[in-house]
């Protein structure tokens, strides 16, 4: 460390960290649009961060990007001064010259960094704005997840960075030069038929309303206002732990109950749960798993993430016959509700409408699939991201902090275990169908359920479990991310990979990080930690923690399916993949 000065105060440096970095550790503010620290991105392109400096002995002050210049010794700051000021409102302004104008309109409105540094360096007027420069640049409507609207990027290229180097996709590139830079996807394509999964990743580092998921909530209150219709919610193990941040509660919070009273509020007439459906994969999935063992078959690939479904279909189509037949829980619910659910309750399965609320972009392209819609009609027909949910309680006039919680009360698809409820972080299916599949190889119990040796939470995690009977023991793999995936893949195919179940969560940290949940500024995926520890939490305190002691679930097989993998259970619990 060495002296320097920020705005006349002492200040200890270091010569390998930016002015910028330098200034965060002393709590100074210096406004950036581009640089994101935890993806370790600073390509100096949007200018907003000057700062005067005067280096030691010099006598002379200049302009400089505090995030591209390093740290002197005895170097004088200056972040407040008339000519930074001035100087970081014209760039802003500048930014302004060819962006969409029409905040009210945004999906990010309220929530947008660049909104917040205009309101920083106190923007005024924007004396270059450029409607038809505006105008020419494109939309990409393409997806049924994700829409890419450059009229509104700042070119910050934090999506690039994040989908090339986090996600190892490479799916989005710089196109065009000067004033004409753009974002744009490789070989001139559109989001729905590039190299492009839909696992959001891109949308949670961006800073303005550029990246965002396809807004649905129109369509989501048209269901639930329209009384010919009966409107079935279900929402997904990691949405109750990633939510109430959004409503001022502490990251992390299980907000559970709360969302089932905001839900109903809404006019969702049945309420399920996607931790129902997780249980009911695990038997489904677990049966197919022991099955595919006696067989030799081997590895094989958890089946659940939508966005890792996409990258296996585009990127390594050979490995399709390894991934699990067994649909996620978010179809296998919809499927049932459609199904099994009106005959229970003496419903006309035309009237159903099934919402989901998924912290996942990818689960749009999902119920779009069509081995996942049958004679025209859709599983699931509207999947809400967490962020469209709390756009649409918003819109509602619901403060999430105020409502009283409430229980499930549907009798047939609302019970969960605590097995059901981990499904939303890396390492949660894998565990999951371990304590079950234990349990049908030995006829009991595994002897502690908490299976520390997968909860860790590297890229990749590896290990072996003694299923115990004429299985003996697995070897297992957990990845989250798709970088991780990506070598895990390579490794199957190359042979010198050696597992017997793999499960992939495309998103680092799984669900519980998802690319629909809440965005945080200046931040990526801050809090994947807490909302991880409160879904063991969840499973910690739940009276029965293993999938096949759900009751509803065996009600389930009694009444309606016959056994795990029956012909029944396969017509409407299983799918097939394709390129
Ligand atoms: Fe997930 Fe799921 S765990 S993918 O992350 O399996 O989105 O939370 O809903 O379907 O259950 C997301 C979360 C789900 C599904 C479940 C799985
Ligand atoms: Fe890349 Fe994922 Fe964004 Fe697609 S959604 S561009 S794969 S980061």
């Amino acid at each position: 460390y060495f002296e320097a000065t920020i705005n006349g105060a002492p200040i200890t440096g270091r010569s390998d960290e930016s002015i910028l970095a330098c200034a965060r550790r002393h709590g100074v503010y210096i406004p950036t649009l581009c640089e994101l620290a935890d993806i370790d991105h600073t390509p100096g392109t949007c200018r907003v961060c000057l700062v005067e400096i005067q280096t030691q002995g010099s006598g002379k002050t200049h302009l400089v990007t505090s995030c591209t210049t390093p740290m002197q010794v005895g170097l004088e700051i200056w972040t407040r001064t008339p000519e930074v000021r001035e100087k970081q409102r014209l760039q802003v302004e500048l930014l302004l010259a060819d962006h969409d104008q029409d905040c009210a309109t945004c999906i990010r409105h309220g929530r947008c960094d660049l909104q917040d540094v205009a309101q920083f360096v106190g923007l005024r007027q924007n004396r270059f704005h450029d409607p038809a420069r505006v105008a020419m640049r494109p939309i990409d409507d393409s997806s049924p997840a994700l829409i890419r609207n450059m009229k509104r990027c700042i070119r910050c290229q934090r999506c690039i960075a994040v989908c090339r180097d986090g996600q190892g996709v490479d799916a989005l590139i710089q196109i065009g030069t000067g004033l004409d830079t753009a974002v744009g996807l490789r070989h001139g394509l559109t989001q729905k038929n590039s190299a492009c999964v839909s696992c959001g990743q891109c949308v949670l580092v961006c800073p303005t309303g550029a990246l965002g998921e396809r807004d649905e909530t129109d369509r989501a209150l048209e269901m639930m206002y329209d009384p010919e219709l009966v409107t079935v919610a279900e929402f997904a193990p990691a949405v109750r732990v990633g939510f109430g941040e959004e409503f001022g509660l502490p990251p992390g919070t299980n907000v559970e109950g709360q969302i089932i009273t905001a839900l109903r509020k809404l006019g969702a007439d049945i309420v399920l749960d996607t931790n129902f459906g997780a249980d009911l994969v695990i038997m489904e999935e677990g049966t197919e798993l022991l099955q595919r063992l006696a067989e030799k078959k081997r590895p094989t690939f958890s089946s659940c993430c939508p966005a890792w479904i996409n990258f296996a279909e585009r990127h390594y189509p050979d490995i399709l016959p390894l991934l699990s037949t067994t649909k996620s829980p978010q179809q296998c619910v919809g499927a049932l509700a459609k199904t099994y659910l009106p005959e229970k309750m003496g419903i006309d399965p035309r009237r159903i409408r099934v919402i989901s609320i998924m912290p996942c972009t990818a689960k749009k392209d999902e119920i779009a699939r069509r081995q996942l819609r049958h004679d025209g009609i859709a599983e699931v027909d509207v999947v809400l991201t967490t962020r469209e949910f709390s756009r649409l309680l918003r819109r509602e006039g619901i403060d999430l902090k105020t409502l009283e919680p409430s229980a499930f009360d549907n009798p047939y698809m609302s019970e969960y275990t605590g097995a059901g409820a981990i499904f939303g972080t890396t390492g949660g299916v894998m565990e999951a169908a371990v304590r079950t599949m234990y349990y049908v190889v030995n006829g009991r119990e595994l002897p502690s359920v908490e299976l520390e040796q997968l909860r860790g939470f590297d890229g990749v995690r590896t290990a072996t479990v003694d299923l115990g009977g004429d299985v003996g023991e697995v070897k297992v793999a957990m990845c989250h991310g798709l970088k991780p995936t990506r070598q895990i893949v390579e490794a199957v195919r190359s042979g010198s990979a050696d597992f017997d179940f793999i499960e992939v969560m495309a998103c680092p940290g799984g669900c519980v990080d998802g690319g629909g949940s809440l965005r945080s500024k200046k931040q990526y995926l801050p809090h994947a930690l807490k909302r991880r520890e409160t879904l063991f939490g969840i499973d910690r305190k739940r009276a029965v923690r293993q999938s096949h002691h759900n009751k509803q679930v065996q009600a389930l097989y009694r009444d309606f399916l016959g056994s795990p993998n029956s012909h029944k259970a396969h017509e409407l619990l299983h799918t097939w993949y394709s390129d």
